[in-house]
């Protein structure tokens, strides 16, 4: 499969992530066969409130990256709507345009609550797609919990999509999102209001300066006429040229690594400890707890020192 895959053999791309996606038998020797392939995508994710035009944005800078002939791999990720909603529905419609396409590679993940927990999944399909060779790889996430947060965490250039009307908008995404963006959209320019959330970017921006000293530029679109979209490509040209010439890549790589190595290591210890407890035994534990026969701080060291002796 990897052989394949590497030969740009879309349906071997299509069942590598599936059986990532899907936690199928083989997955992890999968990644762990892929990931020496892995390095040379671009990861760039974009996030924004839901409707705010990410994917009518994703779509023009598709186009425009596969005009200078990059191959491009989407990842529409909607944790909040776990069915097939108007979102996906019509990011599919779009997919269907990009199907004659081999260098367009279009994914959504509907799956709250997948097994994996939902921005490590993103990551490892993530990582299918570098692996495959795709230059760029772009997720698409609404920026509102912590999942997404996480998910915007892996890429390596973060667009923040915002729109005016509304209302506090700016000031609610801020405490997760704004601090990430690398680049802030105001999609929708046409309506009304795209000054205000301007100034109010950029009244945030002169209270916080980054450590790596980037002034995150404001790009105007209005996605549905494709305006704008070769300023959002230069801009996103522009941050990959300053992350190369302060050598930040590799830097913000550790960073990610860091926190996806603990993520991982908290996954596979505790399903560790799942195996040694056993599935329904936590019920009866909680229920001895409960019921003040059994303290949960001894249990829990208990546990945890039998692990790795087996
Ligand atoms: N007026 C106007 N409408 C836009 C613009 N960009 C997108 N839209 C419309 O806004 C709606 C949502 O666009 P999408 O691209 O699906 O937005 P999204 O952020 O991907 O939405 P979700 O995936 O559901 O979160 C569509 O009806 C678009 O046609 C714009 O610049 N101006
Ligand atoms: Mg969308």
């Amino acid at each position: 499969m990897v052989k394949q895959l590497r030969a740009g053999d879309s349906r071997a791309l299509a069942r590598a992530i599936s059986a990532v996606e899907n936690r199928a038998p083989g997955w992890s020797d999968l990644l762990k066969a892929l990931f020496p392939h892995t390095g040379h995508a671009r990861i760039l994710g974009l996030t924004g409130a839901s409707g705010a035009g990410k994917s009518t944005l994703v779509d023009h800078l598709a186009r425009l990256y596969r005009k200078e002939n990059r191959t491009v791999g989407i990842i529409a990720v909607d944790p909040t709507s776990p069915y097939t909603g108007g979102a996906i529905l019509g990011d599919r419609i779009r997919m269907q345009e990009h199907f004659s396409d081999p260098g367009i590679y279009i994914r959504s993940m509907a799956t709250r609550g997948s097994l994996g927990g939902l921005a490590r999944t993103t990551a490892d399909v993530a990582t299918v797609l570098d692996a495959s060779g795709r230059d760029l790889v772009m997720i698409e996430t609404v920026g509102v919990g912590q999942d997404e947060v996480d998910i915007v965490r892996l890429a390596d250039i973060t667009v923040v999509i915002l729109v005016p009307g509304m209302g506090d908008d700016v000031q609610t995404i801020k405490a997760g999102i704004m601090e990430i963006a690398d680049i802030f959209v105001i999609n929708k320019s046409d309506r009304e209001g795209a000054e205000r959330v301007e100034r109010e970017i950029r009244a945030l921006q002169s209270l916080a300066t980054r450590s790596d000293h980037w002034t995150p530029p404001i790009v105007k679109t209005v996605a549905t006429e494709g305006t704008g979209i070769q300023e959002l490509a230069a801009a996103i040209a522009e941050y990959e040229a300053y992350l190369q010439k302060e050598n930040l890549v590799l830097k913000r790589n550790i960073q990610n690594w860091q926190e996806r190595l603990i993520e991982m290591l908290r996954d596979a210890m505790l399903e560790k400890a799942r195996e040694q407890i056993g599935g329904g035994n936590v019920a009866r534990y909680a229920a001895e707890v409960a019921e003040h026969k059994r303290d949960p701080y001894t249990l829990v060291e208990e546990i945890v020192s039998k692990l790795g002796r087996d």
